[in-house]
């Protein structure tokens, strides 16, 4: 067990409770009994000697952003109990860092039952900052209207708590028909460019864009799509010495590929696999941020054992390296991790 506890802020039972769990697990307790039995270990900080960084329960779908000088890494909590093969998730989780090793998990800062109209799935999320408020783009399935759908919460802080903004989903099922599955609708990235136009880029089997208005919370004008090698899901965007980047998970099981642009609005160039299958999971999903100079691969793996899976899976963090050209190296998976970033 590489995570541990260092410190437990709240004085409640809870967090008590939480801490002698978290204590149980250094002693040997699985990560999935762990799991099951935490309550809310919030303000919990943790160090991650390794990857995974997060070993006290099960993380998968990151989405991260830098704000002054910190990380905040948003994941899905996997809780499938072992050897249950579908996804359980009830909600999102929230961690903070100084220098991506040092982590504190703060309270739970959403769930499906936040969107009124959902019946639950926490599935992929991702969260941008605009004007000093935090937006959250989540997966989840509609209540009303059939299949997966996205919403957007907002806060005032990158911890939460988030609170719908709309009441309603920002994009349901029906309105894309490409393709004629119910989960085409998942998997929110968002991006802002430099002019301030934001986008959303989403989708399964087929890849979406859409542009936001400045309220961050509605479409503005027609839903596009991008025509990219094996799409399957989880697009992120993001720009790097003025370059734009499209990564995504290709094939099933799944690798992540990228393509890179002059513009956001492409065309794209698919430019090849940046990372290979992450151990034991059939789905990756990655995020890409550059902090104190450094950059970035956030992913997840299903690398706790015994029970860790696709359905129990973990989130690394591997460097990430750029060429010359632009281009970007094959990630280096390893079981190390980072130093932290100074
Ligand atoms: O976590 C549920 C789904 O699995 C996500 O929405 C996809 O990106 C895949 O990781």
């Amino acid at each position: 067990m590489r995570i541990k506890l260092i410190n437990n802020h709240r004085k409640s039972s809870t967090g008590v409770i939480a801490g002698l769990l978290f204590a149980a697990g250094v002693l040997g307790v699985s990560p999935a009994m762990a799991s099951k039995t935490i309550i809310n270990p919030a303000d919990t900080t943790v160090k991650a000697n390794s990857n995974p960084i997060i070993t006290h329960k099960y993380t998968a779908d990151p989405a991260a952003i830098v704000h002054k000088d910190k990380v905040y890494l948003y994941a899905g909590h996997d809780e499938a109990p072992a050897r249950r093969e579908g996804y359980v998730m009830n909600e999102w989780l929230v961690f903070s860092s100084p220098d991506m090793v040092n982590w504190t998990e703060h309270a739970v800062p959403l769930a499906p039952k936040d969107f009124a109209w959902s019946s639950g799935d926490a599935w992929a999320s991702h969260v941008v900052e605009r004007n000093g408020k935090f937006y959250w783009y989540a997966t989840v399935t509609h209540k009303d209207i059939p299949g997966k759908a996205v919403g957007v919460a907002v806060s005032d802080s990158p911890t939460g708590p988030f609170k719908d903004a709309r009441g309603s989903a920002l994009i349901t099922n029906d309105m894309t028909t490409d393709v004629d599955i119910s989960w085409d609708d998942i998997d929110p990235a968002v991006f802002i460019d430099d002019d301030g136009q934001a986008y959303i880029f989403w989708g399964n089997t087929v890849c979406h864009y859409a542009k936001l208005k400045d309220n961050m919370t509605e479409l503005d004008g027609p839903i596009k799509t991008i025509k990219l090698p094996n799409f399957t899901e989880a697009p992120w965007v993001h720009k790097h010495k003025g370059k734009y980047y499209l990564s995504y998970a290709y094939q099933f099981p799944e690798k992540t590929a990228y393509a890179m642009s002059r513009s956001i609005e492409g065309p794209w160039e698919y430019k090849g696999i940046l990372n290979e299958l992450a151990g034991n999971s059939n789905t990756n999903h990655q995020a890409i941020i550059d902090f104190k100079g450094n950059s970035y691969f956030i992913y997840h793996n299903g690398g706790i054992q015994p029970d860790g899976g696709s359905f129990r899976r973990s989130v690394c963090i591997d460097r990430l390296y750029y060429n010359k050209d632009g281009s970007m190296k094959r990630v280096v998976m390893t079981t190390e991790g980072i130093k932290p970033a100074k």
